[in-house]
């Protein structure tokens, strides 16, 4: 049986908690057998959304073969994938309890559409079928791999990620977007963190908020003619300033290879798979600001 002082499950070379009293969630600050008998008792579902729209299919395998080794092994999980292209893919058989569900949406042309309209399929999916069907949800990026144990410590009403390029970076770097005319301005002496727009979830009714709201700034740009600096990413850190998430997953839980691994990053359990812009993305995107110049040179 554990047993813990106030010496135990701390950390000191990182923020363990925000100045609203919100877990950030890294390794070695919980125990998963407690947190595991806690969500099993409750008997917690949750829904996984991933987005897998024209080329992008090509990450599907290899994002739910790693997830079904990491992601929440031993309880119930149901896969949402959105995608145009129902099929091209292939069935997948998983154990009891654990399950594909192949949702079709329209693909877009523009694949900043393409990334905004994710907060609109989730809001209304949520309404319709998610909150008959699970208790959280976990909407991440497809162009992604397992490579560690993901589990119920990252649970919770509303939760964000920090982004893996942004974790040290002061406010003043943070990509928010600055112009006032769009919905998703952030003022210069405001921001707590920057999230990523690849990693967010909670409960079924606070994603629904979220996803809501999002979409509904966005159509509002829309109406007036402007999009968001880093698209669904931009509204989304509009979001999380004005209502503050629960809890807040370290960069473990979204890493990208191509950034030095710092010493107190001792796990790596979510990781982007690198692509090849030019084959994956439509010609179009490659001309196109400010995505095409790579997420390394912001
Ligand atoms: C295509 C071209 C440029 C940008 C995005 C896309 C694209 C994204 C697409 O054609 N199909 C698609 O399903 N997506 C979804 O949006 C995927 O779930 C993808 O993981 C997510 C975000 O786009 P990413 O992963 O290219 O964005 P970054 O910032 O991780 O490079
Ligand atoms: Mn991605």
């Amino acid at each position: 049986m554990y047993s813990s002082t106030i010496l135990s499950y701390r950390r000191t070379d990182v923020l363990m908690v925000t100045p609203w009293f919100a877990p950030i969630v890294w390794d070695g600050t919980y125990n998963i057998d407690i947190l595991n008998a806690q969500f099993h008792q409750r008997n917690v579902r949750v829904g996984l959304t991933v987005f897998a729209i024209k080329k992008y299919t090509v990450f599907l395998q290899r994002f739910i073969e790693t997830a079904e080794k990491f992601f929440m092994v031993g309880h119930k999980v149901n896969y949402y994938v959105f995608t145009d292209r129902p099929n091209d893919i292939g069935n997948i058989s998983l154990p009891e309890g654990r399950k594909v569900v192949i949702l079709e949406v329209p693909s877009y042309k523009r694949w900043q559409e393409v990334s905004m309209r994710r907060m609109e399929m989730i809001r209304d999916y949520s309404q319709q079928r998610f909150i008959h069907e699970v208790d959280f949800l976990v909407c991440v990026d497809v162009d992604m791999r397992f490579s560690d144990e993901v589990g119920v410590e990252i649970l919770g009403d509303v939760f964000g990620t920090l982004h893996p390029g942004f974790y040290a970076a002061s406010r003043d770097r943070f990509t928010y977007e600055r112009r006032k005319q769009s919905t998703a301005y952030i003022p210069p002496d405001e921001g707590d963190f920057y999230y990523a727009g690849g990693y967010f979830g909670g409960t079924v009714p606070e994603v629904y908020k979220l996803t809501n709201y999002c979409h509904n700034e966005m159509l509002t740009d829309k109406r007036n003619g402007i999009e968001a600096i880093w698209h669904d990413e931009s509204y989304l850190n509009k979001y999380f300033l004005y209502h503050k998430p629960t809890k807040i997953l370290s960069p473990e839980y979204l890493w990208d290879n191509g950034y030095a691994v710092p010493q107190f990053l001792k796990r790596r359990r979510f990781v982007a798979v690198p692509k090849n812009h030019n084959e994956i993305r439509n010609k179009r995107a490659l001309n196109d600001s400010p995505k095409s110049r790579g997420k390394f040179h912001r």
